[in-house]
Parts: structure tokens; sequence; C-alpha cells
């Protein structure tokens, strides 16, 4: 039986330093020195410290693009972390995996960059449980879009089909990249998962109580051999896709961005050779919409952000001395960090990633 009354002190520490080496990473992205892409998962630290609160030692974790939350929660070696995001080849996987395909046996726990990858994954690690740890349990955390992802229902199906104890977390902040979930997805994600026979439990993600709540359920059930779960969790993810996302870039600075992006879009329709006039005012107002959608979705919203919650958990005299703890635990590795990138060629510049 996992611990079902919440740490609510370790549980902050743990948000607390998500979000510090998430904005870290932002913060070195922005600076160049992250070759490739950055997916923040600011936002997703309720889900990932609800979650990750049940877990043991023996307990292994597949996750997706957004795992910097999920690794750090699992103590993951800060230094190494960082070396690999930043492209070293002193980084826990040489450099080799950037921050998408990290894997880390202490942790048990490895990622994977292809969108759904992380369902069948946690199911074979599922099966292994079975036989080699009995009482282990099987996490997997996506995305709402990965659930259109064929290999995802091959794993809901055999889950269930062979009783695995396997806990599914579908993080849902309604967007896969600039595609608007529901535009592209038959039912809905409980919907979906309970047509396989998933037991199914859901929680807001910005309130890590009730995802710890929900998510101990379904661990509880798993680990006692009562069959796999779904815990569906809605969230608040303001940073867009990934970093330097043009449409957060549009909506944080629309007076500098607007300049560049109207002319553009509307030569882009009006140039347009093929559809009638009709058409060509129906795709603008499609434009029109989703760029509604997309400015109500990323609002800045500190009521839905999970850390900034989390702190009436502790009280603000605690939290203020847990968040000065990680900081300065968390300054530290990036400090060590930076110097031992910063006169690598390939490091230091400031051109704002490679994206
Ligand atoms: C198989 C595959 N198809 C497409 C992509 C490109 N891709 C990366 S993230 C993403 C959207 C995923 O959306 P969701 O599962 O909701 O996760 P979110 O990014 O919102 O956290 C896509 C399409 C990919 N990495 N892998
Ligand atoms: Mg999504």
């Amino acid at each position: 039986m996992s611990n079902n009354r919440m740490n609510a002190a370790q549980i902050y520490r743990t948000m607390v330093r998500m979000r510090l080496v998430d904005e870290a990473f932002v913060e070195a992205w922005k600076d160049g020195l992250v070759p490739g892409e950055y997916h923040s998962a600011h936002g997703e630290e309720g889900i990932n410290a609800g979650v990750l609160a049940h877990l043991n030692d023996a307990d292994t974790l597949a996750l997706d693009h957004r795992n910097t939350g999920p690794f750090v929660g699992r103590g993951i070696d800060l230094e190494a972390l960082m070396l690999e995001v930043l492209g070293s080849d002193e980084g826990i996987a040489r450099g080799m995996a950037g921050h998408m395909h990290i894997f880390d046996p202490d942790c048990n726990a490895g990622a994977d960059g292809i969108v759904g990858a992380g369902g069948p994954l946690a199911v074979g690690q599922a099966i292994a449980h079975t036989r080699a740890n009995p009482g282990s349990v099987a996490v997997t955390f996506h995305g709402e879009a990965a659930m259109n992802q064929g290999m995802m229902m091959e794993a809901y199906n055999m889950a269930v089909a062979w009783n695995l104890p396997v806990v599914f977390v579908c993080k849902d902040n309604k967007w896969g990249i600039t595609t608007y979930s529901s535009d592209q997805t038959a039912g809905t994600p409980v919907q979906r998962a309970k047509g396989f026979g998933l037991h199914v439990e859901t929680a807001a993600g910005h309130k890590v109580a009730d995802v710890h709540r929900a998510a101990g359920k379904l661990i509880d059930r798993a680990r006692a051999g009562k069959g796999p779960g779904f815990l569906y969790v809605t969230c608040h993810r303001p940073n867009g896709h990934l970093e330097g996302d043009p449409l957060v870039g549009l909506l944080r600075q629309p007076k500098q961005q607007l300049s560049v992006w109207v002319p553009e879009l509307m030569g882009g329709f009006t140039n347009s050779a093929s559809g009638t006039t009709g058409e060509k005012v129906r795709a603008m107002v499609g434009v029109g919409k989703r760029a509604g959608r997309f400015t109500r979705d990323m609002a800045l919203n500190t009521r839905k952000d999970p850390v900034r919650r989390g702190r009436s958990l502790v009280g603000a005299e605690a939290a203020a001395t847990i968040e000065a703890q990680e900081r300065a635990e968390v300054l530290a590795a990036i400090t060590a960090v930076r110097a031992r990138v910063g006169n690598r060629l390939g490091f230091g510049v400031t051109t704002g990633g490679t994206r």
C-alpha cells in the first residue's frame, strides 16, 4: 500500500525543484546552450509530483518529451541531467540523448521523443514486473494527443487483456503542438480509456492534492494485482509547445509580432491561387477561431499554477524556506555546469537556440 497521506512539504519541495530545473533549461535554451528543442513542463509539476509520491524505487517510468520534472522528482543527478540537455559528452547519456531520450537506470526511468512510445514501453515494464518484481508498477506519462497513436491503443488493450500493473497518466493541456486536440480526436480520452476497460480516475493538474488522491487509488490497485489504470489530468501549460513557440511569442508580445504576422497571413490568403473567395474567408475565420482558443488556453493564469497553489499546502513561511533551499541547490548545479560547458566550441553562443 502506498502512503496515501500526503507529505505536503516533500511534495512542495519536489514541485519547486522541478520548476527551478525547468526554468534553468528555458534560460539555457534562450542563451543558445541547448542544441535543438526544449519542451518545458511548466504547469505539469502537480501531476508529476502527485503521481511520483506513490512510487517505490523498484517501480518504473516511461516518459515523454516533457520529462525534466519526472526525472528531477526521481532524484536524477542534476549535473548529469543538465550536461546531457546541454549536449555535453559528460552528460548522463554522453550528450547523445538530448532532453528527449534520457535513460537513467538509477531512476528506473527512460524517456522517448516518439509520441506514444511510452505506452508500449510501460506495458513491457509491467510484464517484467509480474515476473521479476511482483508488487511493482509501471507508470507512463503521455499527452492527450498521444492517445491518437495506434501503439497507445495496443498498449491499453494489452494492459487490460493481461491485467498488467501499469498506470497511464494522460496530461491534457488541450493542444498537440498547434492543433486543438478535440478537433482531431473522436470521443474523449476518458471515454476511450473506459472503452478498453481501464479503471479511470480524474484530477485537476493544478491541484497536487487532487492528483495525489486519484493517483494513489490507481497505483494501489495496480500494485495489488487488480489491474491497470488510467489517470486523466487537466493542466494549464502557458509556455506552449516548445521554447521559442512562435504563437506564444505572438501572444506575449503582440505589438512587436503582429507587424510580422498579419502581412504574412494576409499575403498567404490573398496570394493563394486555389480556393474561392468564400473558401478563403472561411479559412481566415478558422485561423481567427484557433488563435482565440490559443489565446485563452495559453494566457498566464496564476490560479492554475500548481507550484504557486502548492504554497498554501505548507504555509508561507515553510514555503519560503523550501524555496530558498532548493534555489541554492539548483543554483550550485547550474553554476558548476555552466563552468564546465562555457568555453567549449558550440556552447556559449547567444543565438536563442537552434530551432
Ligand atoms: C510519432 C510522432 N509523431 C509526431 C511527433 C511530433 N510531435 C512532438 S510532440 C507532439 C504533440 C504531442 O501532443 P501531446 O501528446 O498532447 O503532448 P504535449 O506536447 O501537449 O505535452 C507531436 C505531434 C513525434 N515526436 N512523434
Ligand atoms: Mg497536449
